[in-house]
């Protein structure tokens, strides 16, 4: 698979920006500023980019709680999204949703989900839609280790095969669901294992490799689109921060996250084979990672500026009607 030097900026300016994203929420949360619960996905960047760079813009993903990284990887507005951060007027749902509700249907995003497991259900539904349509496109649910034992999650890789959607359930497993080992807590301790038992094929990919998802998930959107029915892909990385912010983490060994952003950092590794292959330049790299700090830095200055929601909005959006949509 050869990347163009256009794409890699894509995909290494992608990558900084979430990087950049999630370690300013980091200090903003202490602030005391953001409400409600964050999650952050700081070091598992390779994954949302290496999948949603394969995706064209009328194919649609499902996230989850730690879901900052899948929507700015599918193009949502990063101004938008620090404003619903903060819950601030100009937000992409208007400042009331916060960081577990980011969602844009527009641009395919179909929501961040404090649900655990409630994204593959979801992906299923707009594969089907796809499918019916004929047009096409595809769905990729992401879900972390702890969703991978929940009911829905295995129903819908049931239902996936069984009617052939073209469906990428991408397992994103950052070893822990809370506490909670994923070495402990999948039984069988195999997850493409587990997804050949429903019909699916399955292949499992280096997280910390941008170059080895990237390969993974357009091989197998390419066998989708081609009408070869779901498939799992089983990404193992790392997660730099707690489970949510305020998590002490007192799960983890002592240094263990001072290893991994030391030793397995996807950033890393993705410039150092840029820069001894010759692609870019690492003056092209740092200046990449210079706009996306100033990037950031407008969004928050933008997003603290901006006015909470209005009174009078308290009662709106909280029921949808589908009124007339089916005429
Ligand atoms: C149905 C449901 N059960 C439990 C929870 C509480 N909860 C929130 S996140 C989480 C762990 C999820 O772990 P994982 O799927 O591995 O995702 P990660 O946080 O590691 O990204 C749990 C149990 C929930 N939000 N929803
Ligand atoms: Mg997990």
């Amino acid at each position: 698979m050869q990347m163009n030097a256009q794409q890699l900026s894509e995909a290494y300016r992608g990558m900084c920006t979430i990087r950049e994203f999630e370690e300013r929420v980091h200090k903003e949360f202490a602030t005391g500023q953001i409400p409600g619960f964050v999650h952050l996905y700081a070091g598992e960047e390779a994954s949302a980019v290496g999948v949603c760079m394969g995706l064209r813009p009328d194919d649609h993903i499902a996230s989850t709680h730690r879901g900052h990284g899948h929507a700015i990887a599918k193009g949502c507005d990063v101004h938008a999204m620090m404003k619903e951060i903060f819950g601030r007027q100009g937000g992409l749902c208007k400042g009331k949703g916060g960081s577990m509700h980011i969602a844009d249907i527009g641009k395919g995003m179909l929501g961040a989900n404090g649900i655990v497991g409630g994204g593959p259900p979801l992906a299923c539904g707009a594969a089907l839609a796809a499918k019916v349509k004929g047009t096409q496109s595809v769905a990729v649910a992401f879900f972390g280790d702890g969703a991978f034992n929940q009911g829905t999650t295995l129903e819908s890789m049931n239902l996936a095969a069984v009617y052939a959607l073209p469906v990428l359930f991408v397992l994103e497993d950052n070893g822990y669901a809370e506490s909670t080992a994923s070495s402990w807590s999948i039984g069988g301790h195999n997850p493409v294992r587990r997804a050949e038992g429903f019909g699916l094929r399955g292949n499992r990919v280096d997280g910390h490799d941008f170059f080895a998802v990237h390969r993974a998930a357009i091989e197998a959107l390419t066998r989708m689109r081609a009408g070869g029915g779901p498939e799992l892909l089983h990404i193992e990385f790392t997660r730099y921060f707690g489970h949510f912010e305020g998590d002490q983490m007192t799960y983890r060994p002592p240094g263990e996250v001072k290893e991994e952003r030391n030793y397995l950092d996807c950033l890393k590794f993705m410039r150092a084979r840029i820069t001894s292959a010759g692609m870019l330049l690492p003056q092209e790299l740092d200046r990449m990672e210079a706009e996306a700090a100033s990037l950031i830095e407008d969004a928050v200055s933008k997003a603290r500026a901006a006015p909470p929601p209005d009174r009078s909005d308290l009662l709106t959006d909280v029921y949808k009607t589908y009124a007339g949509a089916l005429a």
